[in-house]
C-alpha cells in the first residue's frame, strides 16, 4: 500500500493502521510509538503557538551538549517527548540533542524492540521571533531490548525504519515516511487530530531555489562558491537562468519548503568548522538521517558531499555531518563540484 492510497482527510491513526497492517509483529508497535509522538507534538505545537502567554519564551541560562545556549522551550519540548513516550512500551531508549547520553527507558515501564532519536525543538532561536521551528525525529530498531547502550543508536541512516518531522509554522504539520513514499498531515485543532493533506510528498529533480547561511561565504571551499556563484550570476552566467535564495533558519522549515516545492539546501563543510575540528554543523543521528530518508523517499537526494548521507556509519551519539539535500540535479552538480574539488 502506499500514501497515495489513502484519501486527503484520512486521520493519522487510520492511516497508520493501514499502512502497517502487512508488517507481520512490528505494526502494532509502532503505531503505539507514532500515535505518541503525535500527541508530543500537538502539545510543543500548544506551547509554541501560546508562546509569550505560556512563559515558554527566552533563554534557560544554560547550555546543552553541543555547547549551545538552551532555549526554555528546548528543555520543555524534550521534557514533553520523554513524559510522552517513556511509557509507550515500544521504546528501549531514547537519544536527543538536548542530552548529553541516551535515555534508557525506566524499570518500571515496559520496554519495546526501538529507539528514538530526536531533537525536541529545531530552530529554536527562531522561537522569540515567531519563526518557524520543529521536532525531527528517528526511528530505529534496538538490537539489545533489555540493556540500551549509546552503542545501539549508531546505525547507518539507511536502517531507519521511520523518519519524520512536525513543523511549527503557519499551520502544524507531521511529515513522515515508513519507507514507502513521504506523507504530510496537517493539525485539525478542533478535531484534536492529524489529518492527511499531502498523501505524497515528492521533491521536483530541477530547481531554481538555494538555501544556505551566506554570511559564512568568506569560509565557503571551492566547489560551495562555485555553485553558489553560478546560481547568483543568474541568466548571464553559467546556469542560464535566474535563482532566488532562502534560509528559514530552522533545518525542518527549509526542507519542508523543498519537499513541497524542490530546492536545495546547503550546510556544506567549510573552513571554519575545519579549523575548530567539526566534521559539519547539522547532527547526523537527529537531524541529517532523518531528513535524509525524507528527501530520498521524496524523490530526492541527500549527501554529505563526498557520501550519501544515509551510507555513514555514525561513531557517537552527537556526531555531526556536512548536508548537501533536495532537487537531484541540484545535489548531483554539488557532489560533481565536491569531486572536482
Ligand atoms: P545557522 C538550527 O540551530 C539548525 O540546527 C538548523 O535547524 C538550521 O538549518 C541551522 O542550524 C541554522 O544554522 O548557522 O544559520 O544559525
Amino acid at each position: 500500500m502506499s500514501p497515495t492510497d489513502h484519501p486527503v482527510g484520512t486521520t493519522l491513526t487510520r492511516f497508520l493502521a493501514h499502512e502497517l497492517a502487512q508488517r507481520e509483529g512490528e505494526h502494532r508497535a509502532i503505531e503505539t510509538l507514532l500515535a505518541g509522538v503525535a500527541r508530543a507534538c500537538q502539545r510543543v505545537s500548544d506551547l509554541v503557538r501560546r508562546g509569550e502567554l505560556a512563559g515558554v519564551l527566552g533563554a534557560a541560562g544554560s547550555e546543552n551538549v553541543q555547547g549551545e545556549d538552551q532555549k526554555k522551550l528546548d528543555i520543555i519540548a524534550n521534557d514533553v517527548f520523554i513524559e510522552s513516550l517513556e511509557q509507550c512500551g515500544s521504546l528501549a531508549a531514547m537519544a536527543s540533542e538536548e542530552m548529553d547520553a541516551h535515555y534508557p527507558i525506566p524499570d518500571a515501564f515496559t520496554k519495546g524492540d526501538y529507539l528514538i532519536a530526536f531533537d525536541p525543538l529545531d530552530g529554536s532561536s527562531n522561537i522569540d521571533v515567531n519563526g518557524s521551528t520543529g521536532t525531527i525525529f528517528s526511528i530505529m530498531r534496538a538490537p539489545d531490548v533489555r540493556v540500551a547502550t549509546d552503542q545501539d543508536f549508531l546505525q547507518p541512516g539507511r536502517d531507519q525504519v521511520c523518519a519524520g518531522y512536525c513543523l511549527y509554522s503557519s499551520a502544524t504539520m507531521l511529515v513522515l515516511t515508513l519507507g514507502n513514499g513521504v506523507a504530510g498531515f496537517t493539525l485539525d485543532d478542533s478535531a484534536g487530530e492529524f489529518v492527511l493533506s499531502h498523501p505524497s510528498m515528492r521533491v521536483p529533480a530541477s530547481t531554481s531555489e538555494f538555501a544556505i547561511n551566506a554570511a559564512y561565504q568568506r569560509h565557503w571551499y571551492p566547489a560551495v562558491t562555485r555553485y553558489i556563484d553560478e546560481c547568483v550570476a543568474g541568466e548571464s552566467g553559467a546556469r542560464g537562468r535566474d535563482f532566488n535564495m532562502r534560509w528559514a533558519g530552522s533545518m525542518v522549515g527549509d526542507v519542508h519548503r523543498i519537499l513541497c516545492r524542490g530546492g536545495v539546501f546547503l550546510y556544506p563543510m567549510d573552513a571554519k568548522l575545519d579549523a575548530v575540528g567539526q566534521q559539519g554543523k547539522l547532527r547526523l543521528l537527529y537531524e541529517a538521517n532523518p531528513m535524509g530518508l525524507l528527501v530520498e523517499q521524496a524523490g530526492g537526494r541527500a549527501h554529505t558531499g563526498t557520501m550519501p548521507i544515509l551510507d555513514v556509519v555514525p561513531d557517537e551519539l552527537h556526531q555531526r555531518v556536512p548536508v548537501l539535500m533536495g532537487s537531484v540535479e541540484e545535489v548531483d552538480r554539488l557532489v560533481d563540484y565536491h569531486q572536482r574539488g
